[in-house]
């Protein structure tokens, strides 16, 4: 969803800027909730073109089991099946865009087709620096602290994905294998504004990092769209916060992959309840949502912390897929306890929420430090580790989010940094002027 979500929402903003757009989708899709979004997405845009890529299988005897990463693996063995659909286009394509993890097998494809290409890299600008410096820096980073980036702090080494530091891991392969492509881009495109990352935008596009480097677009923070999100009708959470004072509400959810260990999940419980404050928390069981049988709260909380919360009267837990985007518009939401999934954090600057980040994998520390040093707008525990790495205990989350949610500074600079990213995006504004321009090549 992390990718799809801003895909659908770029979509959504180029057919409101009369693009014709059209859409390519792998089938089949692997949660309940991408099916969804994406059958939602089609009926609020029937003008936008369907094309499905049927999907070769992945490569057999993959050690890794996870059904993302194995979709991950069967998009990629499929990309040279785009070609075909893409030469038949009527009218024939302007341009394409394509997501950041597919550049190697979507390259041939691109340069045959002969139209200006750009991939949608779902992260910050700095996220991108480092993906597009990692080449030239893999082997000193193994071996110091860390790196600089311009306009960010310094990028400690715990902070990088574990998997691109393991000399034997494929996606530290795949980010050596794709990321020296990105030159042979017309260009990159990002989820993000330029007063926020202002410095690390200008110093990747004036070729300070990487040499002939194509221009980075900011391009966000994109929209919430109204017209096909909302998979569900979220009706029980917003009654519930409709009920609950202005500000007064932490909502939790660490996104749609994570799946905690049971006694993690009991720890943010006891946490949840120890800080005091009031929480709407959607908790995920699975990592995929087909898989998800256990539909009781009681079978993954236990039925003494469920007894405690129905108790304390101060809480909402929820399993199913909530509509986000609502949740974080609503006056009630003082807080965001957030694993830093970067739409999460566009989205919570783009309604003006703190964040407690609790980074669980991926570009999820960088992203946090964002939150910290780029718009001040939250804190982050940096000791709390990756997914899994120690137990994170109870009353230590407690502590965190009383700090979060009594800190009236982290609410003033979300409420600036909200409209910031509001003017960003306002006619006139610097990623609306960004997205403009592009639109006005592509019609040349
Ligand atoms: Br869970 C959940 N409702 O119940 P991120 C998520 N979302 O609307 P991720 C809901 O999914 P990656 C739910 O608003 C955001 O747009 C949420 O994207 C929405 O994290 C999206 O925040 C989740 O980037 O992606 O899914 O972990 O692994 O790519 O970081």
């Amino acid at each position: 969803m992390g990718h799809l979500t801003p895909f659908l929402r770029l979509a959504a903003m180029l057919c409101h800027h009369h693009c014709h757009v059209t859409l390519i989708t792998p089938k089949p899709t692997v949660s309940n909730a991408e099916s969804m979004l994406l059958s939602k997405f089609f009926s609020a845009f029937p003008q936008v073109n369907q094309l499905n890529l049927h999907l070769l299988p992945s490569s057999s005897g993959t050690a890794n089991a996870d059904p993302f990463f194995l979709q991950f693996d069967a998009i990629r063995r499929s990309c040279h099946l785009l070609h075909p659909l893409l030469s038949s286009l009527s009218p024939p394509l302007a341009s394409f865009v394509y997501d950041m993890t597919l550049i190697s097998p979507v390259l041939p494809v691109a340069t045959a087709i002969g139209v200006p290409h750009y991939i949608l890299f779902t992260s910050s600008a700095s996220m991108f620096c480092f993906f597009s410096c990692f080449p030239n820096a893999a082997e000193s980073i193994c071996d110091s602290d860390g790196f600089d980036i311009p306009g960010f702090s310094y990028v400690s080494k715990s902070w990088i994905p574990p998997q691109l530091l393991d000399i034997n891991a494929i996606f530290r392969k795949l980010f050596l294998e794709d990321s020296p492509k990105v030159t042979k881009l017309d260009g990159v495109f990002l989820n993000t504004f330029e007063e926020v990352e202002s410095k690390t935008l200008k110093a990747l596009n004036a070729g300070e990092l990487v040499k002939d480097l194509p221009p980075v677009h900011a391009l966000g923070p994109f929209v919430p769209c109204y017209e096909f999100e909302g998979l569900c009708e979220t009706g029980e959470p917003l009654k519930w916060l409709d009920e609950q004072p202005d500000g007064s509400v932490l909502y939790v959810c660490f996104g749609s992959r994570t799946a905690l260990e049971s006694n993690q999940i009991r720890e943010i419980g006891d946490g949840l309840l120890r800080s005091g404050f009031r929480f709407l928390w959607v908790m995920k069981g699975n990592k995929v949502d087909t898989e998800d049988e256990e539909k009781r709260l009681e079978g993954v909380l236990g039925i003494e912390l469920v007894e405690k919360i129905i108790k304390e009267n101060k809480g909402m837990v929820v399993k199913e897929w909530v509509d986000q985007r609502q949740i974080l518009d609503h006056s009630a939401v003082g807080g965001f306890f957030s694993h830093c999934g970067w739409n999460s954090v566009m989205e919570a600057a783009f309604y003006g929420v703190p964040i407690l980040g609790w980074p669980l994998a991926g570009d999820q520390k960088i992203n946090a430090e964002f939150v910290v040093s780029n718009g001040g707008f939250g804190t982050w525990k940096k000791d709390w580790g990756w997914e899994g790495e120690r137990l994170v205990r109870g009353e230590e989350i407690g502590d965190a989010i009383k700090e979060l949610m009594s800190n009236e500074s982290f609410f003033a600079k979300a409420e600036q940094v909200k409209m910031v990213a509001r003017k960003a995006i306002s006619i006139g504004g610097s990623s609306e002027i960004n997205l403009h321009k592009l639109i006005e090549e592509w019609k040349k």
